[in-house]
């Protein structure tokens, strides 16, 4: 059988040995304190984010409680969500981003 470094049959194109890791969910959770364009700056600042995306991102958080920031591996998205929310904690502010695992 003709397989490529990972095991996938080159021939059928199925069997893959190395599965893609599980992804992690970033999610952005609203509170009544932080100011807005707080949000926005750690959004651009963290997750690469254009000035309109941080802004529907913050915003959809605002009216919904929580919004789906972006997906990563477990590895990136806990970094991520750590460091954002600890550059909140060094302003005083409550903002809170957390993970979970998508599916
Ligand atoms: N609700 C905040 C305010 O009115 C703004 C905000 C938006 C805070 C999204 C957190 O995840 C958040 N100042």
């Amino acid at each position: 059988m003709a397989t490529d470094s990972n095991g996938t049959d080159l021939l059928n194109k199925t069997s893959p040995k190395v599965e893609r890791p599980r992804l992690y969910k970033v999610i952005l959770v609203n509170d009544d304190f932080t100011p807005r364009e707080f949000v926005v700056f750690v959004l651009k600042a963290e997750f690469r984010m254009n000035e309109t995306q941080a802004q529907q991102v913050m915003l959809t958080a605002h009216q919904r409680g929580v919004c789906v920031v972006a997906v990563f591996i477990q590895d990136v998205a806990e970094t991520k969500a750590t460091r954002a929310t600890d550059a909140a904690r060094k302003k005083g502010y409550p903002l809170l981003f957390t993970t979970e695992p998508e599916e």
